[in-house]
């Protein structure tokens, strides 16, 4: 028998696949090693998921004479960011608050329709006041549009033009607005989000060449079945990645208080300081720039009822 000399290597890498109890860990020079943590794993983020999609990590490689392809998970660095799932207490048999579905993310991408599920601005509100949050920017992709005359859901999406945020209009059916997206995405690590059903993993499929399963059907059980069941994070041809998340129904706001919500609708900033009340949450207080500027139109109407509706479920989500 031949008597075998193994010896350890670390790499820096990234998981870029979550499936189970495994993780696929790939470096910067496209290693690519199938992972596992362990009960020493360091974590740099503690109360939080050991280990998600996106991550940076030090996997540690036993080298025994072939190519290893397997490795150890030794140590989780600090997320810059975090997309955040909570989890359900009945469910919950660790004991982590919070569940990672990606970390580290440059550009957060929320998907809607046209129509298939239809499109409803409260969610759109939601990922954003969860970006202006995080400081992350955001680029809002419509599918679909082969559905639609495009008119309706061009003035529904107008008010987010107005404040900014740029928007990519798609139909993956009739190939149009793909170079736009590719452009818009711009080399970073995008995370699509949105309901199930809105086109995620079919949009994701004709940018990587990779085949995600997709579905006919999955958003009309309203039961929030996902054919996307886990994060997948894969390489954009033009540089970046985009990251495959299953349609989130329940985004976590886990920061964000009745306090500081206000901020992070940033039409509100400019007419804020002229409310009565410095302390004003733009509810009920009488002498309130932002409702006023709601009444005369300078705020949109459903904006403001996007907030409201935030506001008060707020104190719920604690
Ligand atoms: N009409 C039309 N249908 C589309 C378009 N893009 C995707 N679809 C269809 O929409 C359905 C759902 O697409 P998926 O890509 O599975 O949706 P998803 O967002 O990944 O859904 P989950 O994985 O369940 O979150 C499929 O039947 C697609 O063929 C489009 O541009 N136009
Ligand atoms: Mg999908
Ligand atoms: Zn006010």
């Amino acid at each position: 028998m031949k008597e075998k000399k193994t010896n350890e290597v670390y790499y820096e890498g990234r998981i870029t696949g979550a499936f189970g109890a495994g993780y696929m860990v790939t470096t910067d020079d496209g290693r690519v090693f199938r992972c596992r943590t362990f009960p020493g794993t360091q974590s740099g983020n503690p109360e939080s998921s050991l280990a998600a999609v996106g991550d940076q990590v030090e996997v540690q490689v036993t080298l025994s004479g072939t190519d290893a392809l397997e490795g150890i998970i030794m140590q989780v660095q600090p997320r810059r960011s975090a997309l955040i799932r909570k989890r359900d207490p009945r469910r919950n048999r660790s004991r982590e608050k919070q569940q990672v579905i990606a970390a580290n993310i440059e550009l957060l991408v929320p998907v809607v329709s046209a129509y298939e599920p239809p499109l409803t601005t409260r969610l759109i509100d939601r990922y954003l006041v969860f970006a202006e949050s995080e400081q992350l920017p955001v680029l809002l992709v419509v599918n679909k549009m082969d559905l639609d005359d495009g008119v309706e859901v061009r003035k529904l999406m107008q008010v987010y033009h107005d404040l900014g945020y740029r928007i990519c209009y798609v139909s993956i059916y009739r190939q149009s607005g793909i170079d736009e997206l590719i452009e818009a995405l711009g080399g970073r690590i995008s995370a699509f989000s949105g309901h199930s059903g809105v086109g995620k993993s079919t949009i994701i499929n004709l940018l990587t060449g990779v085949r995600l399963k997709t579905s006919r059907t999955s958003w009309k059980s309203g039961k929030g079945v996902h054919t996307t069941s886990n994060a997948t994070m894969l390489p954009l041809p033009a540089g970046g990645y985009v990251i495959d998340t299953p349609g989130i129904r329940e985004f976590s706001l886990a920061d964000i208080t009745r306090e500081n919500l206000r901020f992070y609708f940033r039409e509100f900033l400019q007419v804020m300081p002229e409310c009565g009340f410095s302390s004003c949450t733009h509810t009920v207080e009488p002498d309130c720039a932002v409702k006023t500027a709601v009444g005369n139109g300078v705020i949109d109407a459903g904006r403001y009822e996007s907030y409201l509706a935030l506001f008060y479920a707020l104190e719920d989500e604690r």
